[in-house]
């Protein structure tokens, strides 16, 4: 989680200082330090500005395509489409009116902790089955429904709020947005961590400590908080969860960084415990200090010891900033004259259609936007006629940290508290996705908002292929037939990048062209760090004069409401076991026995059942189908979930904030679907451990049947992460994609690519007479180069001089 001190933003927001209505955010920025949790921050800058309008969303980035691709909102919203520009106007036009004053809501530019306002709208799905009765043919379109999520700091005792707002575009009520599965209201100090929060505890503890202790500061650190010029240090907040507090009282540890590029690698070791609970920050206080690992219970207290000389002080040097700072992503080869890289090209055009928010590429097509709340959503996934997915999507983001000082023991940053799809900023062409790609916008409203806000580069999508053939065989002798048949895996990648804070997480939805679909998470993006002490040592490695980097679990979760051939779905695993068979008939000794592997089908018939933990000693096929879809063979037509990135949750269950992420106890969990089941987490996470607002655990062990009902799988990945050297500066993805896919099982009559025209054959034009030579195709219609595309034309003639290029077949070396 949060944080990231964008120069740019920030220094925007510096020379605006003065302007305009003087208010928290004019604070924010006028200490350089301020955090900003990514899209806030920028949001200030729009404000600061004049509270600008952005630009509208991008036409498609290839112009020559406009027909297929049209990446603007759509005027007339699907059911799957998120709420759009003037929908959310709208929305706010009802938020605002007579009709909606029991919210008391304030408008963005007089928002406070203390009083009521909007903190974020996010679309709110439809019922799957209205969805599916209005997709499959004849049912009207399901209203249209925002979730918004109102703090109550205006109330006695405040709290959170969650409506339902409807019909979107042209609402006439909202309602609480009541759940079986989840309380609402919601206690006020699990609410997720926002600007206005950090600017109001900015003005009561970080400015004040300035006046106390700002002179040790500069002694210790030669730095400052206000009025700090280029030395300036920057905070790095620790959300406490209430399982560690032990209360529902809202408290924050802060950590001090030099406010350098990148000031997550320049920890200074002073950090302090904010008591930041209710919604009147005059109550707000600082309860703990850790100056050089000694810890106080005030900051009076270390004021006299460090006065009094009690103290061993700290004397750290404000880091150079130039070039060669460690930290920085400054270029660091030298100016020698290089090739370019290779480039994607598409001789002949897009391949793939997108209308606003639906994809079509070769058989498949899909739906899909970016849930404020969690990130990037996939709907109504087909692949020809029949849907494979109702839906596909990211639900969680944790790391959970380990340390010796308090902020990194105690911390585990479970992203939905910071609003994952609004960290899906800027993609860059060329370093982030193809310089083919098509980029798409993502627009939402948020606390500081009165316009809705869009990030224009929120996702790409392009066509790729892996570089790994997706099926070949050389038959290349006489005798086997000699021939060739392949096709390259040419895939469809939609991606987003979220941006939390000092991680970057890749999050890409793969199509191929054989029926099987593959979601990966890979994290990239800046290491956490501590100020170096010999107490860190067992949990991570000295990498730099001052800093340790604290090793950590990273932890993702997607929910896949799988639908094969219908909603009436089974999962069974096929189990590898091992059988002794006799086989004195083969050897002539009687009793001689032989080890082989046979398997076994196992029907899972409830939830617990269903909850899978990997376990090497039982291999396993885990297989979705309907009961009632066979192959002529009798053989179910399924599915297969294939895992590639699972990771064993080694945290004792319950302790500690674990009940935070019980999702992460299993690899995966096949549930039932319920409407008030459709997300494994929430937006309280960050601080509700104590009494989790949604506990997945209660999904499976209500323990529902699962046999022939509409099955929704939650598939979990993560990886240990224990930071060395070459993860400054910034954390390489080579060998850390997490991955799991979705492979037709039994499915098709056979290999669906074999209608791909992306396909190459090769064959002997008379196999009487290999020296005649070879016909080699290929099966698109396409002609001529292309412009501006530097490939070798089709010229056969060198298998025509030399079939053996391709089949070696002109003398005979026997059968292989
Ligand atoms: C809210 O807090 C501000 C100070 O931040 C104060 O001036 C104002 O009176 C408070 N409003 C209410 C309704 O308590
Ligand atoms: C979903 O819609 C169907 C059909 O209108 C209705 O029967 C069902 O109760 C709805 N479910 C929920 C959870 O709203
Ligand atoms: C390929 O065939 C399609 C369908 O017949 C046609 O629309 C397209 O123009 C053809 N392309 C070329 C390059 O001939
Ligand atoms: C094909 O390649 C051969 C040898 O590489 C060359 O001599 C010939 O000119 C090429 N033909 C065409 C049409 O490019
Ligand atoms: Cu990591």
């Amino acid at each position: 989680m949060p944080r990231e001190a964008n120069r740019d933003t920030q220094y925007s927001s510096i020379t605006k200082k003065g302007q305009g209505a003087g208010r928290k955010w004019m604070i924010v920025s006028f200490v350089l330090g301020a955090i900003a949790l990514g899209l806030l921050i920028a949001l200030v800058v729009v404000i600061t500005k004049g509270g600008k309008i952005p630009a509208p969303p991008e036409g498609p980035s290839n112009p020559s395509a406009e027909a297929q691709v049209d990446a603007s909102e759509s005027p007339n919203p699907g059911v799957f489409h998120d709420l759009t520009r003037s929908e959310l106007v709208s929305l706010q036009e009802y938020l605002y009116s007579d009709k909606a004053s029991d919210l008391n809501l304030v408008r963005p530019d007089k928002v406070a902790l203390n009083v009521s306002y909007v903190f974020i709208t996010d679309l709110l799905p439809p019922n799957k089955t209205e969805v599916l009765g209005h997709i499959n043919g004849n049912e009207p379109a399901p209203v249209r429904r925002a979730r918004v999520v109102v703090f109550r700091g205006d109330k006695t005792t405040p709290v959170v709020e969650e409506y339902i707002v409807q019909p979107i575009p042209n609402p006439t009520s909202h309602e609480l947005f009541q759940l079986r599965t989840r309380p609402n209201s919601i206690p006020f100090a699990y609410r997720p961590i926002g600007l206005v929060e950090l600017a109001e505890v900015q003005e009561a503890l970080w400015i004040p400590l300035q006046e106390e202790i700002g002179d040790i500061l500069k002694e210790s650190y030669d730095a400052g908080i206000v009025d700090c010029g280029d030395k300036c240090l920057t905070f790095y907040p620790h959300p406490m969860s209430s399982a560690i507090v032990g209360a529902d009282i809202r408290k924050m540890w802060f950590e001090t960084n030099y406010y350098v590029p990148y000031y997550g690698l320049h920890p200074t070791g002073f950090m302090f415990l904010g008591q930041i609970d209710g919604a009147d920050k005059s109550k707000f206080s600082i309860e703990k200090v850790i100056y050089g690992g000694e810890s106080f219970n005030s900051i009076k207290e270390f004021k006299t010891a460090y006065t009094t000389g009690t103290v061993t002080k700290t004397k750290l040097e404000f880091p150079k900033v130039d070039k060669n700072l460690f930290s920085t992503l400054n270029f660091r080869g030298d100016d020698k004259p290089s090739k370019r890289a290779p480039q994607l090209v598409e001789p002949d055009g897009k391949r793939y259609t997108l209308n606003h928010r639906q994809v079509k590429y070769m058989d498949w097509q899909f739906d899909f936007r970016m849930s404020v709340l969690t990130g990037p959503q996939l709907y109504n996934i087909m692949y020809g006629k029949d849907r494979i997915a109702f839906e596909v999507g990211l639900q969680e983001i944790a790391v959970f940290y380990a340390g010796a000082n308090p902020a990194a023991k105690l911390t585990d940053f479970v992203d939905s508290g910071v609003l994952l799809g609004t960290h899906a900023k800027s993609l860059i062409p060329g370093g982030d996705c193809p310089e083919t790609a098509t980029f798409i916008p993502a627009t939402f409203l948020s606390e500081l908002t009165e316009e809705p806000h869009t990030n224009q580069r929120a996702f790409c999508l392009f066509e790729q292929h892996t570089g790994v053939p997706l099926r070949r065989h050389l038959s290349y002798s006489v005798s086997e037939g000699a021939f060739y048949g392949g096709v390259m895996d040419n895939v469809l990648i939609l991606r987003t990048i979220l941006t939390v804070v000092n991680y970057d997480y890749i999050f890409d939805f793969i199509f191929h062209q054989n029926g099987a679909m593959e979601v990966r998470a890979v994290s990239t993006g800046y290491i956490y760090t501590t100020f170096y002490n010999q107490a860190e040592d067992k949990y991570g490695f000295r990498l730099h004069e001052n800093i340790l980097a604290n090793l950590h679990h990273h932890m993702f979760h997607f929910k896949v409401d799988l639908d094969v051939l219908g909603t009436s779905n089974r999962y069974e695993t096929l189990d590898i076991e091992t059988e002794d068979v006799d086989i004195s008939e083969e050897t002539g000794n009687l009793g001689d026995k032989y080890n082989q592997i046979f398997y076994t089908k196992n029907l899972k018939n409830t939830e617990t059942e269903a909850a899978y933990k990997f376990n090497f000693d039982t291999p396993k096929y885990h297989i979705i189908h309907n009961n009632a879809e066979k192959t002529s063979f009798g053989v179910p037509k399924a599915y297969r979930i294939q895992m590639n990135g699972m990771s064993k949750q080694t945290l004792k269950e319950n302790s500690g904030n674990e009940a935070t992420v019980p999702w992460s106890r299993y690899q995966m969990a096949v549930t039932k679907y319920k409407p008030d089941e459709f997300g494994s987490s929430s937006p309280y996470k960050m601080y509700d451990g104590r009494s989790p607002i949604v506990n997945f655990q209660q999904y499976i062990d209500d323990n529902d049947n699962i046999v022939d009902q509409d099955l929704v799988l939650w598939l979990a990945m993560g990886v240990h992460h224990i930071p060395h050297t070459e993860d400054l500066p910034i954390t390489p993805t080579p060998g850390a994609h997490l991955s799991f896919a979705l492979l037709p099982y039994n499915y098709f009559k056979e290999d669906p690519s074999m209608t791909s025209h992306d396909s190459i054959t090769v064959v002997h034009k008379d196999p009487t007479n290999p020296q005649d030579g070879v016909v080699f195709r290929r099966y698109h219609n396409a002609t001529g180069r292309p412009t501006n595309v530097n490939l070798p034309s089709d010229n056969l003639s060198d298998y025509e001089d030399n079939p053996d290029l391709v089949l070696q077949s002109r003398k005979r070396f026997g059968l292989l």
